[in-house]
Protein backbone atom coordinates (compact mmCIF):
# COMPACT_ATOMS: atom_id res chain seq x y z
CA UNK A 1 0.00 0.00 0.00
CA UNK A 2 1.53 3.05 -1.09
CA UNK A 3 2.60 5.73 2.02
CA UNK A 4 1.23 9.07 2.16
CA UNK A 5 3.91 10.61 0.68
CA UNK A 6 3.42 8.84 -2.25
CA UNK A 7 -0.01 9.20 -3.27
CA UNK A 8 0.57 13.08 -2.69
CA UNK A 9 3.64 12.77 -5.12
CA UNK A 10 2.58 10.12 -7.26
CA UNK A 11 2.55 12.75 -10.53
CA UNK A 12 6.44 13.24 -9.54
CA UNK A 13 6.80 10.05 -10.71
CA UNK A 14 7.97 6.79 -9.00
CA UNK A 15 11.63 8.12 -7.89
CA UNK A 16 10.60 11.26 -6.65
CA UNK A 17 7.65 8.63 -4.37
CA UNK A 18 10.78 6.82 -3.66
CA UNK A 19 12.84 9.40 -2.69
CA UNK A 20 10.03 10.33 -0.46
CA UNK A 21 9.19 7.20 1.19
CA UNK A 22 12.54 7.01 2.29
CA UNK A 23 12.07 10.63 3.63
CA UNK A 24 9.65 9.70 5.46
CA UNK A 25 11.55 6.51 6.91
CA UNK A 26 13.97 8.54 8.16
CA UNK A 27 11.44 10.89 9.72
CA UNK A 28 9.68 7.79 11.47
CA UNK A 29 12.87 6.74 12.60
CA UNK A 30 14.29 9.88 13.81
CA UNK A 31 10.76 10.37 15.86
CA UNK A 32 11.02 6.78 17.45
CA UNK A 33 14.14 7.59 18.24
CA UNK A 34 13.46 11.16 19.99
CA UNK A 35 10.32 9.42 21.47
CA UNK A 36 11.62 5.71 22.49
CA UNK A 37 13.01 6.72 26.24
CA UNK A 38 11.34 5.20 29.17
CA UNK A 39 8.72 7.76 28.51
CA UNK A 40 7.83 6.67 24.79
CA UNK A 41 8.09 2.87 25.39
CA UNK A 42 5.43 3.30 28.60
CA UNK A 43 3.93 6.65 28.83
CA UNK A 44 3.64 5.85 32.33
CA UNK A 45 7.11 5.10 33.57
CA UNK A 46 7.53 9.04 34.18
CA UNK A 47 4.64 9.20 36.47
CA UNK A 48 1.01 9.38 36.47
CA UNK A 49 1.11 12.47 33.89
CA UNK A 50 2.01 10.38 30.98
CA UNK A 51 2.87 12.18 27.80
CA UNK A 52 4.93 10.09 25.25
CA UNK A 53 5.55 12.77 22.89
CA UNK A 54 8.23 15.52 23.58
CA UNK A 55 8.23 18.89 21.96
CA UNK A 56 11.52 20.01 19.69
CA UNK A 57 13.97 20.97 22.31
CA UNK A 58 14.64 23.93 19.80
CA UNK A 59 11.50 25.82 21.21
CA UNK A 60 11.69 27.37 23.65
CA UNK A 61 8.89 28.70 25.93
CA UNK A 62 7.71 31.77 24.24
CA UNK A 63 8.14 29.89 20.63
CA UNK A 64 4.07 29.42 20.97
CA UNK A 65 3.53 32.53 22.36
CA UNK A 66 2.27 34.05 18.80
CA UNK A 67 -0.49 31.20 17.87
CA UNK A 68 -1.69 30.98 21.95
CA UNK A 69 -2.09 34.51 22.50
CA UNK A 70 -4.84 36.38 19.98
CA UNK A 71 -4.55 39.59 18.79
CA UNK A 72 -6.61 42.12 20.62
CA UNK A 73 -10.51 42.60 18.79
CA UNK A 74 -10.11 45.71 16.90
CA UNK A 75 -12.41 48.27 15.50
CA UNK A 76 -13.17 48.93 11.69
CA UNK A 77 -12.40 46.74 8.53
CA UNK A 78 -9.83 44.59 8.61
CA UNK A 79 -7.70 43.31 5.53
CA UNK A 80 -4.65 40.21 5.79
CA UNK A 81 -2.59 39.14 3.80
CA UNK A 82 -2.50 35.43 3.74
CA UNK A 83 0.58 33.11 1.51
CA UNK A 84 -0.06 29.61 1.31
CA UNK A 85 3.51 27.81 1.51
CA UNK A 86 5.00 24.47 1.88
CA UNK A 87 7.33 23.70 4.15
CA UNK A 88 9.34 21.81 7.15
CA UNK A 89 7.53 22.22 10.53
CA UNK A 90 9.17 20.62 13.27
CA UNK A 91 6.05 19.31 15.36
CA UNK A 92 7.35 16.88 17.54
CA UNK A 93 11.02 16.17 19.04
CA UNK A 94 12.53 14.24 15.44
CA UNK A 95 9.21 14.57 13.85
CA UNK A 96 9.29 17.66 10.61
CA UNK A 97 6.23 17.55 9.03
CA UNK A 98 6.70 18.43 5.10
CA UNK A 99 3.68 21.06 5.70
CA UNK A 100 1.13 23.25 3.63
CA UNK A 101 1.09 26.29 6.01
CA UNK A 102 -0.85 29.77 5.83
CA UNK A 103 1.90 32.27 6.56
CA UNK A 104 4.62 29.65 7.47
CA UNK A 105 3.03 28.11 10.78
CA UNK A 106 0.69 25.33 11.94
CA UNK A 107 -1.93 26.51 12.86
CA UNK A 108 -2.06 29.88 10.54
CA UNK A 109 -2.46 33.46 12.13
CA UNK A 110 -5.60 34.15 14.43
CA UNK A 111 -8.23 36.52 12.77
CA UNK A 112 -9.94 38.81 14.40
CA UNK A 113 -13.04 41.21 13.42
CA UNK A 114 -15.24 42.75 14.46
CA UNK A 115 -19.33 41.67 13.91
CA UNK A 116 -20.77 43.94 11.34
CA UNK A 117 -17.34 44.83 9.97
CA UNK A 118 -15.43 43.77 6.37
CA UNK A 119 -13.04 41.06 6.43
CA UNK A 120 -10.59 41.25 3.49
CA UNK A 121 -8.37 37.90 3.29
CA UNK A 122 -5.75 38.42 0.11
CA UNK A 123 -4.53 34.81 -0.42
CA UNK A 124 -1.76 33.65 -2.65
CA UNK A 125 -0.90 30.28 -2.83
CA UNK A 126 3.02 29.84 -3.93
CA UNK A 127 2.89 26.23 -3.55
CA UNK A 128 2.91 23.61 -6.48
CA UNK A 129 -0.48 22.39 -5.49
CA UNK A 130 -4.24 23.80 -5.72
CA UNK A 131 -5.52 25.08 -1.93
CA UNK A 132 -8.32 27.34 -1.08
CA UNK A 133 -9.00 29.33 2.00
CA UNK A 134 -12.97 28.33 3.30
CA UNK A 135 -14.36 30.24 6.14
CA UNK A 136 -16.79 28.85 8.13
CA UNK A 137 -19.97 31.24 9.03
CA UNK A 138 -22.90 33.26 7.57
CA UNK A 139 -20.88 35.13 4.27
CA UNK A 140 -21.72 36.20 0.57
CA UNK A 141 -21.28 32.81 -0.81
CA UNK A 142 -19.02 33.95 -3.65
CA UNK A 143 -16.56 34.28 -0.95
CA UNK A 144 -16.69 31.05 0.54
CA UNK A 145 -13.66 30.03 -0.36
CA UNK A 146 -14.28 26.83 -1.78
CA UNK A 147 -12.82 27.39 -5.70
CA UNK A 148 -9.08 25.95 -5.48
CA UNK A 149 -6.38 28.52 -5.68
CA UNK A 150 -4.12 27.09 -8.53
CA UNK A 151 -0.03 27.03 -8.02
CA UNK A 152 1.12 30.72 -8.17
CA UNK A 153 -2.80 31.73 -8.01
CA UNK A 154 -4.05 34.29 -5.78
CA UNK A 155 -7.41 34.78 -4.60
CA UNK A 156 -9.10 38.18 -2.29
CA UNK A 157 -12.14 36.77 -0.07
CA UNK A 158 -14.47 40.02 1.14
CA UNK A 159 -16.30 38.53 3.83
CA UNK A 160 -18.92 40.39 6.63
CA UNK A 161 -18.43 36.75 9.44
CA UNK A 162 -21.55 36.79 11.29
CA UNK A 163 -23.11 36.10 13.83
CA UNK A 164 -20.56 36.78 16.78
CA UNK A 165 -18.69 33.88 17.39
CA UNK A 166 -15.42 31.91 16.52
CA UNK A 167 -14.83 30.31 13.27
CA UNK A 168 -12.47 27.73 11.24
CA UNK A 169 -11.13 29.01 8.52
CA UNK A 170 -9.40 26.07 6.46
CA UNK A 171 -7.55 24.88 2.98
CA UNK A 172 -11.15 22.96 1.67
CA UNK A 173 -9.52 20.40 -0.98
CA UNK A 174 -9.44 16.91 -0.73
CA UNK A 175 -8.09 14.79 0.46
CA UNK A 176 -8.77 16.76 3.73
CA UNK A 177 -6.78 14.74 5.93
CA UNK A 178 -3.70 16.12 3.63
CA UNK A 179 -4.94 19.35 3.41
CA UNK A 180 -6.27 19.89 6.75
CA UNK A 181 -3.28 17.46 8.19
CA UNK A 182 -0.84 18.83 6.83
CA UNK A 183 -1.33 22.37 8.35
CA UNK A 184 -3.93 24.55 6.79
CA UNK A 185 -5.79 25.48 9.27
CA UNK A 186 -6.45 28.23 11.79
CA UNK A 187 -9.14 30.41 13.76
CA UNK A 188 -11.19 33.64 13.26
CA UNK A 189 -12.88 35.33 16.37
CA UNK A 190 -15.56 37.27 15.27
CA UNK A 191 -16.46 39.77 18.23
CA UNK A 192 -19.70 40.83 19.60
CA UNK A 193 -20.53 45.10 18.42
CA UNK A 194 -20.06 45.44 22.07
CA UNK A 195 -16.86 43.49 22.95
CA UNK A 196 -16.80 40.42 25.64
CA UNK A 197 -15.56 41.63 29.29
CA UNK A 198 -11.62 41.28 29.57
CA UNK A 199 -10.14 38.26 30.02
CA UNK A 200 -7.09 36.62 29.36
CA UNK A 201 -7.00 35.14 26.56
CA UNK A 202 -5.97 31.73 25.08
CA UNK A 203 -6.34 30.28 21.70
CA UNK A 204 -6.15 26.70 21.66
CA UNK A 205 -6.25 24.40 18.62
CA UNK A 206 -5.99 20.84 18.86
CA UNK A 207 -4.28 18.84 15.34
CA UNK A 208 -2.99 15.65 14.62
CA UNK A 209 0.24 14.94 12.94
CA UNK A 210 1.11 11.96 10.84
CA UNK A 211 4.93 11.95 11.78
CA UNK A 212 5.51 8.33 10.02
CA UNK A 213 3.98 9.22 6.89
CA UNK A 214 1.74 6.48 7.27
CA UNK A 215 -1.91 8.26 6.72
CA UNK A 216 -2.45 8.12 10.33
CA UNK A 217 -2.00 11.16 12.99
CA UNK A 218 0.42 9.42 16.11
CA UNK A 219 1.05 12.97 17.60
CA UNK A 220 -1.68 15.10 18.66
CA UNK A 221 -0.53 18.60 20.16
CA UNK A 222 -2.09 22.16 20.65
CA UNK A 223 -1.15 25.43 17.91
CA UNK A 224 1.05 22.61 16.03
CA UNK A 225 3.67 21.09 18.28
CA UNK A 226 2.83 17.98 20.23
CA UNK A 227 4.14 18.13 24.42
CA UNK A 228 4.91 21.48 23.99
CA UNK A 229 2.42 22.87 26.94
CA UNK A 230 3.85 19.74 29.11
CA UNK A 231 7.14 21.01 29.08
CA UNK A 232 5.86 24.88 28.80
CA UNK A 233 2.86 25.59 30.73
CA UNK A 234 0.81 28.27 29.94
CA UNK A 235 0.70 31.30 32.47
CA UNK A 236 -2.44 32.81 33.67
CA UNK A 237 -2.56 34.92 36.75
CA UNK A 238 -5.04 33.64 39.83
CA UNK A 239 -8.31 36.20 40.47
CA UNK A 240 -8.73 37.16 36.15
CA UNK A 241 -11.10 35.89 34.60
CA UNK A 242 -9.56 33.72 31.77
CA UNK A 243 -11.37 33.21 28.18
CA UNK A 244 -10.17 29.89 26.21
CA UNK A 245 -10.59 29.93 22.19
CA UNK A 246 -10.67 25.95 22.09
CA UNK A 247 -11.28 24.16 18.84
CA UNK A 248 -11.03 20.80 17.37
CA UNK A 249 -8.51 20.22 14.14
CA UNK A 250 -7.65 16.47 14.25
CA UNK A 251 -9.13 15.22 11.05
CA UNK A 252 -8.67 11.29 11.60
CA UNK A 253 -10.38 10.80 15.26
CA UNK A 254 -14.01 10.91 15.85
CA UNK A 255 -14.20 13.59 18.71
CA UNK A 256 -11.48 15.41 21.04
CA UNK A 257 -12.43 16.75 24.16
CA UNK A 258 -11.18 19.11 26.32
CA UNK A 259 -10.70 18.97 30.13
CA UNK A 260 -9.83 20.98 32.63
CA UNK A 261 -8.74 19.35 35.68
CA UNK A 262 -9.35 21.11 39.31
CA UNK A 263 -11.43 23.78 37.75
CA UNK A 264 -15.31 24.18 35.62
CA UNK A 265 -15.78 26.36 33.26
CA UNK A 266 -18.61 28.29 31.32
CA UNK A 267 -19.16 26.56 27.68
CA UNK A 268 -20.02 28.89 24.78
CA UNK A 269 -21.21 26.79 21.69
CA UNK A 270 -19.14 28.32 19.19
CA UNK A 271 -19.58 31.23 20.72
CA UNK A 272 -22.48 32.70 19.07
CA UNK A 273 -24.46 32.99 22.06
CA UNK A 274 -24.30 35.38 24.67
CA UNK A 275 -25.39 33.01 27.80
CA UNK A 276 -23.35 29.91 28.75
CA UNK A 277 -24.71 26.48 27.32
CA UNK A 278 -23.40 24.72 30.07
CA UNK A 279 -21.08 24.58 33.31
CA UNK A 280 -18.48 21.36 33.03
CA UNK A 281 -15.02 20.40 33.32
CA UNK A 282 -15.32 18.54 29.88
CA UNK A 283 -16.52 19.31 26.51
CA UNK A 284 -16.62 17.34 23.64
CA UNK A 285 -15.47 18.60 20.26
CA UNK A 286 -16.05 16.75 16.60
CA UNK A 287 -13.91 17.63 13.81
CA UNK A 288 -14.29 21.68 12.76
CA UNK A 289 -15.94 22.27 16.28
CA UNK A 290 -15.26 24.76 18.60
CA UNK A 291 -15.99 26.64 22.20
CA UNK A 292 -15.50 29.80 24.02
CA UNK A 293 -14.51 28.45 28.22
CA UNK A 294 -14.83 30.70 30.35
CA UNK A 295 -13.43 30.58 33.85
CA UNK A 296 -11.35 32.42 36.83
CA UNK A 297 -8.26 30.31 38.63
CA UNK A 298 -9.19 31.60 42.41
CA UNK A 299 -6.48 29.63 43.71
CA UNK A 300 -2.51 29.04 42.84
CA UNK A 301 -1.07 25.94 41.30
CA UNK A 302 -0.84 23.55 38.23
CA UNK A 303 -4.15 22.69 36.48
CA UNK A 304 -3.62 20.04 33.88
CA UNK A 305 -5.29 20.33 30.99
CA UNK A 306 -5.76 17.34 28.17
CA UNK A 307 -8.10 15.46 25.87
CA UNK A 308 -9.70 12.62 27.95
CA UNK A 309 -8.81 10.18 25.14
CA UNK A 310 -6.18 8.67 26.38
CA UNK A 311 -3.99 7.77 22.91
CA UNK A 312 -4.46 12.12 22.47
CA UNK A 313 -3.72 13.18 25.49
CA UNK A 314 -0.70 10.43 26.31
CA UNK A 315 0.60 11.33 22.38
CA UNK A 316 1.46 15.05 22.75
CA UNK A 317 -2.22 17.08 23.96
CA UNK A 318 -1.66 17.02 28.22
CA UNK A 319 -0.40 20.31 29.02
CA UNK A 320 -0.78 22.53 31.88
CA UNK A 321 -2.26 26.02 33.20
CA UNK A 322 0.79 27.37 35.52
CA UNK A 323 -1.83 29.56 37.56
CA UNK A 324 0.25 32.20 40.20
CU1 LIG B 1 -5.04 22.65 0.41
Amino acid sequence: MPTRRELIFGAAGAAGALALAAAARGTRDAFRAANAGPRGADPLAHGPYGHGVEPPTSLGPAALDAATIPPPPVRGPVTRDLTITQRPVAVAQGATLDAWTFEGTIPGPTLRVTEGEMLTLRVRNLTGHPHNLHTHGAHAPESDGWEPIPPAGERTYVLQPRPAGIYPYHCDLTPGAQHLGRGLYGLLIVDPAAWRPPAQERVLLLGGFDTDGDGRSDAFGWNGVAGFHARHPIKLARATPVRLYVANFVVDEPVATFHLHARTFDVFRSGTRATPDEHTDVVPLTLGERAILECTFDAPGRYMFHPHQARLAERGAMGWFAVG
